[in-house]
C-alpha cells in the first residue's frame, strides 16, 4: 500500500476527498516509514450524547492574588480581554490553599492562631474590600461568574458567614457559590470530621441566602458521594480537585497518555451527580501540584492534553474545568514557599513567563501585562464545543494516541481530532456526517511538543479560518492528522 513516489501519492491524493495539506502527509511518510497510523471516527448520531455546560471552560486562582486589586479589576484590560476571547460565560474560581487562610479584614470577632503547616501558606492573608469591589468589576467586565472558597480550617464559622456575605453583597448575581474549605482532606482526619466542621458554615451560609458548592476535596471522590447524598438540597453543583500527579514525577510522555483510573472515578461521580440533579464541577485542577512542571505544564504539550482533557470531563457530563494558576508568587506562597522572581532577561514575554505559575494558562502580572500560555490555546479548541451536545463515536486509533470528539449545535457539527502521539502522524477518516456538507478545518500546532511560544491557533469564529473542506456522497472526510497536533472541524448542514 506504501508507494514512496511522491509523484504517485500525490495523483492517489488527488482521488481522495483529502482535507488539509498533502505536504502533511508526503512529510509523515518520509518520517515513519510505515506510513501514518490509519484511524478512522465513525459517528453514532442516532445515540444521544450530553449537553455540553456552556461554562465549560473556568479558571482558578489563589485567594491571595487578590493582595493587588489592580490584578483582578476591569482596569486590567490585558487579563479582562483574554477571558473574554477564551468564553463568554466563563467561572473564576477563587480559593487554593491560601483561601483556608484568608481571613475577611471586616470580621471584627476574636481569631484564633492559625498554625500552619510546613508545606502550606505561613502566614494570614487579610482580605479588604476594595479587592472585592475590583473583583466585581472585573467580572462585570468580563461576563464571568465567581466561586469563591472561605476559611473552614480556622474553624470560626462566622467569619466564613461575614466574608460570604460581603461576597455576595459586592459582586450580587455574578456569585455562582461560595465553597467551604479548600482540600479539607489535608486537614480532616475523614469525611465524617469534615462534614462535622462544615455543617456550622454551611447552615449559617445558607440560611443567609447565599448560594454553596462542594466539597472542594483534593482527590477523594467518595468524599464527593457522601457529600451529595448527605447535602445535595442545599448545594447548587458538587467539586472536587484534579492534578495528574506532583511535579518531580510529571513528564511530557506522562501527561500525553491517557488517565482512565480518572475518568473512571468521574462517571461514578456523575451517576451520583445526576441521581440528585447537581452539575459536577473540577473546581481546582491541572497537570501537576506544586505550581506545575517548567518544560511539561507550560509547553505546547500541555494544549493538547488540556483540550483532550476537558473534552472528555465534556464528554462525561463535568460542567466545568477550572485550570489552576497565576503569579508564581501566589501558588509559591499556598505552598509554603517564597519566591525569587527577579528575571535575567530582557525579554517582556520571557519576564512575564518567569512572574507566573508555572501551570498557568495566562502568563504575567499588572506590571509586565498578560499573554496566552500553550495551555489557553487547548483551552479555546475545547471550549467551540460549549453549548453544542456531545455526538457519541467509534475511534479507532489505528495503533497511535489518539482522540476524537463530537458535538452538535444547532445546524453547525463540530469535531475535535486529538493526535498526542509523539511518533506517528495520522490519517483520519471522519465518517456518519450525511447531511453535512462543506466546512472549515482549524489547525491547532507548534513547531515541537515542547515549545513554549509560536503557537499556531487557526481557530475563530470567522467564515474563512482555517482551510476549507468538503463531505464525500458517503458522508465521510479524510483528514491527515500530523503527530503532535489537533484540529477542529466546523461543517455546516446541508440546505
Ligand atoms: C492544590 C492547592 C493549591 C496549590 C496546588 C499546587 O489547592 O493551593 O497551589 O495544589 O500544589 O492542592 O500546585
Amino acid at each position: 500500500m506504501f508507494d514512496p513516489s511522491r509523484r504517485k501519492l500525490l495523483k492517489a491524493a488527488a482521488l481522495l476527498p483529502i482535507a488539509g495539506s498533502f505536504a502533511h502527509a508526503a512529510a509523515a511518510r518520509e518520517r515513519w516509514p510505515g506510513g501514518p497510523a490509519q484511524a478512522s471516527f465513525v459517528l453514532q448520531r442516532e445515540q444521544a450524547g450530553r449537553p455540553v455546560s456552556e461554562t465549560l471552560a473556568g479558571l482558578s486562582y489563589e485567594t491571595l492574588q487578590l493582595a493587588d486589586p489592580a490584578f483582578f479589576s476591569k482596569d486590567n484590560h490585558a487579563l479582562v480581554q483574554l477571558f473574554r476571547q477564551l468564553s463568554p460565560h466563563g467561572v473564576l474560581r477563587i480559593g487554593g490553599n491560601t483561601s483556608d487562610y484568608t481571613v475577611w479584614s471586616g470580621y471584627r470577632g476574636a481569631l484564633p492562631v492559625q498554625h500552619s503547616n510546613r508545606n502550606g501558606p505561613q502566614r494570614t492573608f487579610v482580605l479588604h474590600p476594595q479587592a472585592l469591589h475590583a473583583l466585581a468589576g472585573f467580572l462585570r467586565a468580563t461576563g464571568w461568574k465567581l466561586i469563591f472558597g472561605v476559611n473552614l480550617k480556622i474553624g470560626v464559622p462566622a467569619l466564613g458567614l461575614e466574608l460570604s456575605r460581603a461576597v455576595q453583597r459586592i459582586v450580587g448575581d455574578a456569585l455562582l457559590a461560595v465553597q467551604i474549605g479548600n482540600e479539607a482532606n489535608n486537614y480532616e482526619k475523614d469525611y465524617a470530621a469534615f462534614d462535622a466542621a462544615w455543617m456550622p458554615y454551611a447552615s449559617a451560609i445558607h440560611a443567609a441566602g447565599v448560594p454553596i458548592g462542594g466539597p472542594d476535596t483534593g482527590a477523594n471522590t467518595d468524599w464527593v458521594i457522601d457529600y451529595a447524598k448527605r447535602h445535595a438540597a442545599e448545594n447548587v453543583f458538587l467539586s472536587r480537585h484534579y492534578y495528574r500527579d506532583g511535579a518531580p514525577n510529571g513528564s511530557i510522555a506522562n501527561l500525553l497518555a491517557s488517565d482512565a483510573a480518572f475518568y473512571a472515578q468521574v462517571e461514578q461521580i456523575m451517576r451520583t451527580a445526576e441521581a440528585v440533579h447537581l452539575p459536577f464541577r473540577l473546581s481546582e485542577a491541572n497537570s501537576y501540584y506544586s505550581g506545575g512542571r517548567d518544560g511539561v505544564s507550560n509547553v505546547f504539550a500541555s494544549a493538547l492534553w488540556g483540550a483532550d482533557f476537558m473534552l472528555a470531563l465534556a464528554q462525561r457530563g463535568v460542567a466545568g474545568i477550572h485550570f489552576h494558576g497565576g503569579t508564581l508568587a501566589s501558588v509559591e506562597a499556598s505552598l509554603g514557599q517564597g519566591t525569587d522572581t527577579a528575571a535575567s532577561t530582557a525579554d517582556p514575554s520571557a519576564r512575564r513567563d518567569a512572574v507566573t505559575s508555572r501551570y498557568s494558562a495566562i502568563a504575567g502580572n499588572v506590571g509586565l501585562g498578560f499573554q496566552p500560555r500553550p495551555l489557553y490555546y487547548g483551552m479555546l479548541l475545547a471550549q467551540q464545543f460549549a453549548g453544542a451536545r456531545m455526538v457519541p463515536g467509534q475511534l479507532d486509533e489505528g495503533g497511535a494516541n489518539l482522540t476524537a470528539y463530537a458535538a452538535l449545535r444547532e445546524d453547525t457539527l463540530h469535531v475535535a481530532l486529538i493526535n498526542k502521539d509523539v511518533s506517528r502522524d495520522a490519517s483520519m477518516v471522519v465518517s456518519g456526517l450525511q447531511g453535512f456538507g462543506a466546512g472549515r478545518l482549524m489547525r491547532l500546532s507548534a513547531p515541537a511538543l515542547d515549545s513554549r511560544r509560536d503557537i499556531v491557533w487557526e481557530g475563530s469564529d470567522n467564515a474563512g479560518a482555517g482551510c476549507a473542506i468538503a463531505v464525500d456522497p458517503h458522508g465521510s472526510c479524510r483528514i491527515s492528522l500530523p503527530r503532535a497536533s489537533a484540529a477542529w472541524i466546523r461543517l455546516a448542514r446541508l440546505a
